[in-house]
């Protein structure tokens, strides 16, 4: 009877500790989940709800393959936008209790509504499926994609003729494009390679492959040291033009209340970088040094009156001096506005 006694004792005192650790971690859960909108910030201490820290002897965070006691968020360990991140909870009976979530950090600073003014239209060959758009003197550069029509092109702004123009293989998938030099660079969707050719004849040079950290070739642009490509991620990645299957480094893009992923075709100017991104009608200003977005250009109006359906979409940004030329894929305009 006694036996009977002790042992019913035991294994009610093993469930009411279960159910302890349960709880303990619905509300770190819970806590995890209503801080989501809001975020954290570069800096930032996680905060920890206090019945947690009252049943915990130690608490860690493990992100990626690294531990970390601190609960700061740390540019070392955190990027911009959504981290998946597990807090190992360890609890007095030398127990370790784990729950994963999902840090968002934002930036610091309000990212500023732009404004613009069309100044000037131009003809854009609607059979042109863009994904790389950079103007030259007064020569556009253009990669348009689509499996069995994707090519890199020239023309002079005005008109839509091919001075010179490069057809890929039936297999591959172009995307972005910037010019460095008196070379051109062009990506691959899913080929997982890019193409170099001479800018003024447009024909191939070589041929290169991605870093294995590079998922899949959209965006591409040069800000006069390092190419920058997307990869319809919430990441950026810098390369060197001599040695472009490397990555250098990397930023995640977010502004203060929202991350940014299927970012697309990109333009380098004037100390920024301005991105579409992937189906919606608007363009973003990032901070080059730490992925920042410092504004957003509303382009609904313009991108209403070109696009019918979900591939017809705003893609494809240039600079004319100050101002921005921007079309789409298959647009039959491109668009000279001044931004302020
Ligand atoms: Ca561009």
């Amino acid at each position: 009877m006694k036996k009977i006694f002790l042992a019913s004792a035991f294994a009610l005192l093993i469930l009411v500790a279960c159910n302890k650790d349960k709880e303990i971690l619905n509300s770190l859960n819970d806590y995890n989940l209503s801080r989501q909108d809001k975020g954290y910030h570069f800096g930032d201490k996680i905060q920890i709800p206090q019945d947690v820290l009252e049943y915990a002897d130690a608490i860690t965070i493990s992100l990626a393959d690294q531990e970390s006691s601190s609960l700061i968020i740390d540019p070392k360990f955190f990027t911009l936008g959504e981290n998946d991140i597990t807090f190992n909870i360890k609890i007095k009976n030398g127990e370790v209790l784990q729950q994963d979530a999902t840090i968002n950090v934002f930036a610091k600073t309000k990212a500023r509504a732009m404004s613009y003014e069309i100044v000037n239209q131009y003809p854009h060959d609607p059979k042109n499926f863009v994904q790389g758009f950079q103007l030259d003197g007064n020569i556009v550069y253009e990669s348009d994609g689509q499996t069995g029509q994707s090519r890199i092109l020239k023309y002079n702004l005005g008109t839509t003729t091919p001075l010179a123009s490069t057809s890929q293989p039936q297999d591959v998938f172009s995307e972005g494009s910037a010019i460095v030099g008196d070379k051109i660079y062009q990506l691959t969707w899913q080929n997982k390679k890019g193409f170099i050719y001479d800018k003024n004849s447009l024909k191939l040079i070589k041929e290169f492959p991605y870093d294995g950290m590079i998922g899949e070739g959209w965006g591409l642009t040069y800000d006069g040291k390092e190419l920058i490509l997307s990869d319809g991620t919430k990441n950026l990645y810098f390369l060197n033009p001599e040695n472009p299957s490397k990555v250098v480094r990397y930023i995640s893009v977010a502004s203060d209340k929202e991350a940014y992923d299927q970012l697309n075709e990109l333009e380098y100017h004037n100390g920024s970088i301005y991105a579409n991104v992937w189906q919606k009608p608007i363009i973003l200003q990032i901070n080059p040094a730490n992925g920042e977005v410092t504004g957003i250009l509303d382009l609904s109006n313009i991108t209403k009156q070109n696009t019918t359906g979900n591939d017809d979409v705003l893609n494809g940004i240039a600079f004319k001096g100050d101002n921005m030329l921007i079309t789409g894929k298959n647009w039959s305009r491109i668009y000279e506005i001044a931004v302020k």
